[in-house]
Parts: structure tokens; sequence; C-alpha cells
């Protein structure tokens, strides 16, 4: 459901002091996730955010919707508790690279083939930034950035191929720095039915000094004739690239060309949407298929007072729910999918 009235980026800020280190690329992906969120006219109280440890972890705190800083790498399987406790929210899901694909990677792969209904970002740094700059997953064999002592001794994985391979059944790349671009992208990601993942090339001005924002905008490398950079990232819709699945036969065919295109980096590196498929039942539907008496159907989500006693009304507060109730749903639902015991701190409303 949006709001009637106009709502602009700043109705979703907060307060909160920010740390972050100036020239950061979390700023962009902080502020598009604030415009997408007014551009889809969202209410806040029906968004929740959930993040796991890392500088780009702290994202949730300057937003002004619900919102949960959980464990290291759980972030996703917290998220699914939230989408399954109270499918009406908008949940999106953030994490860094370390805390995705490092120790949230198995949870990486298991999200892919529930095709929940929710938007998963993460900030490729190719670095642990909160803890000083040890290479991510997602840094090149061979590369050395300022805190390693010796070049990158693993390879690297490549997050748009690990997506596709799980079964995500929307896959896109943004770059933090290219805002407009990045806002279609979170938006589309958003309103995609399931599953949407989203790699957001952020450049760790203090600790990578290798894939810079000049780098992307390839600085190093000018023009012979013009004297002008050439960029290494370009779109993937410039060059007519179509990721939908139009019908379930092409899933193979289109697959494959998003596998294709994943595969480039270096000179040229591809964003937008690599692959779009909405031919999959969410997890939502399935559940609802098999417990048709679920206490919340998809979609019919009303709170009515026939449904909890006078104590648990006046305890009403997060999305029309009673905090105690949403504390043991998400507890329930996210230590089955996570086969183990999640930490349930609520953030309160901000
Ligand atoms: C279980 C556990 N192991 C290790 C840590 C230490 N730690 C905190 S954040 C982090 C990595 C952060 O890197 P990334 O996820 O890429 O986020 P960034 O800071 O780059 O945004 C690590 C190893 C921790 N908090 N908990
Ligand atoms: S350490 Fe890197 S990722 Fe963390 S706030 Fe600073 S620039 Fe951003
Ligand atoms: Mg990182």
């Amino acid at each position: 459901m949006a709001l009637e009235q106009v709502v602009k980026p700043s109705d979703f800020a907060t307060e909160v002091h920010n740390d972050w280190c100036p020239g950061c690329g979390d700023f962009g992906i902080l502020r598009t996730i604030q415009m997408a969120l007014a551009e889809l006219r969202m209410e806040p109280h029906r968004v929740t955010i959930v993040s796991g440890i890392g500088c780009s972890a702290k994202t949730i705190h300057y937003v002004k919707t619900y919102g949960v800083h959980t464990l290291h790498g759980r972030a996703l399987p917290y998220a699914a508790g939230v989408k399954l406790a109270n499918p009406q929210l908008k949940v999106l899901c953030l994490s860094g690279d370390g805390d995705g694909l490092g120790i949230g990677g198995g949870h990486f792969v298991n999200a892919g083939r529930r095709n929940l209904d929710m938007l998963y970002v993460i900030h490729d740094n190719g670095v642990y930034g909160l803890t000083k700059g040890q290479a991510s997953p997602t840094l090149k064999l061979g590369v050395q950035t300022k805190s390693l002592a010796h070049p990158n001794i693993n390879d690297a994985v490549n997050p748009i191929w690990l997506a596709l391979a799980a079964g995500a059944t929307w896959v896109g790349r943004g770059y933090s720095y290219d805002i407009k671009h990045l806002v279609a992208l979170i938006k589309q990601g958003i309103e995609h039915k399931g599953y949407a993942f989203l790699d957001v090339l952020q450049p760790c001005p203090t600790y990578n000094d290798i894939n810079t924002k000049e780098w992307y905008g390839g600085e190093d490398r000018k023009d012979a004739n013009s004297g002008r950079p050439l960029p290494r990232v370009y779109k993937l819709e410039d060059e007519g690239f179509d990721p939908v699945v139009h019908e379930p036969l092409e899933i193979e065919k289109k697959a494959t060309q998003a596998l294709e295109k994943a595969l480039e980096w270096g000179d040229r590196i591809p964003i937008g949407v690599f692959f779009k498929n909405e031919h999959v039942p969410t997890f939502e539907e399935r559940i609802l298929q098999r417990v048709p008496t679920s206490p919340w159907p998809v979609g019919q989500l009303e709170v009515t007072a026939a449904r909890f006693t006078p104590r648990e009304l006046s305890r009403i507060s997060c999305a029309g729910l009673p905090i105690s109730q949403i504390r043991s749903d998400i507890s329930d639902i996210a230590s089955a999918i996570a086969g183990s015991s999640v930490h349930t701190a609520m953030s309160s409303p901000r």
C-alpha cells in the first residue's frame, strides 16, 4: 500500500549519526534506497530492512523504516522470518560482500531456491571494511589492496553467477556512483515478484585502493583522440540486452546469456538487469498451498480485535502486529529455515 501524499527521500532519513568515511560508496546506496522508497510511495511502517554486520550493515539505522541489525552472516534467514511472519511487509535485506558471501554464503545459496518475495542487496567493495580491509570473497585473485601483506591468494566468488546458479529469479548489478541507474534497479528489485538479488559495486576509498571510483570511471585509460576517460562500467540495456524470461521455455537461454555477461570484468563491467523470471511460485505461495488455514493469508493480512487478547492489543506496535507475536513467529520460522537458533532482538521504531 502506498502513501496518498507526496513523499520525499528525506522522509526516509533519520537523525542517527553517520560514521562512514568520506567518499564511501555506501552513501550512494543509502541515498538510492531512500529515493527508491519515496518514488514507490512506500509507507515507512510497511517496510523492514534487515542487515548483518559490517560498515554496510549500518545502513538500516539511517533509513526511517523498521530495521533489524542482526548477526554477522545471518541477515537472510532473519529477513525470511520477517517476511513469513508478515507477508504484507516489503522486506529489504542488506549485506556486505563478506557478510553475504563469506560467513553467510550458505544462506545466499538457499535464499535463491526459496524465492521469497524480497530484495537482497550486497554492498560489493572487495574488502572487509569494518575490520580494516581484509580481502573479501569478491576480491580477485592476485589483487593486492593496501591492507594486504601479499596479493590475494584466493580466487573470487562471482556473485551474479552464484545467484543465478542458486535460482534467484531477478539478478542485477548496480554501481553506487550511478545514482539514477541504481534507483531504477532498486525499484525493479523491490517490485519483482520473488527473490531479487542486487550486487552493488561500492568503492571503499579507505581500504580498496584498486577498485576505486577513478578505476571504475576509467580515469587511468584515456581515449587517445579526445583525452576523455574510458569508463569500465557500462549498462546492459544500452546494448539491447533483454533479461526477461517471457515464457518458461526461454529460461535456459536467458540464464545462459546472463552467465556469459556475468563473466565480463576488467575492461568492460556490465551493470543493469541480468535475469528476470516471474514464472516461478514464491515461497509464500508455496506455503499457502501447503497450509491453507495459515493465520497469515498472503496479501490479506488484517489485524482484527478478535485475533488478540486485550493485553496483546495494547502492545500492537509493529506494522499492526504485536511485538510478542512477531518475536515468536520470527524465531520459529527463522530457526527452522536456518537450522540454527537466531537472535531475535528487534530494533524499536525510529
Ligand atoms: C561471527 C563473527 N565473525 C567475525 C566478525 C568480525 N567482522 C565484523 S564485520 C566483518 C566483515 C565485514 O565485511 P563486509 O561484510 O564485506 O562488510 P563491509 O564492512 O565491507 O561493508 C567481520 C569479519 C563478527 N562480527 N562476527
Ligand atoms: S571502511 Fe570503507 S566501506 Fe567502511 S565506511 Fe570506510 S570507506 Fe566505507
Ligand atoms: Mg565488504
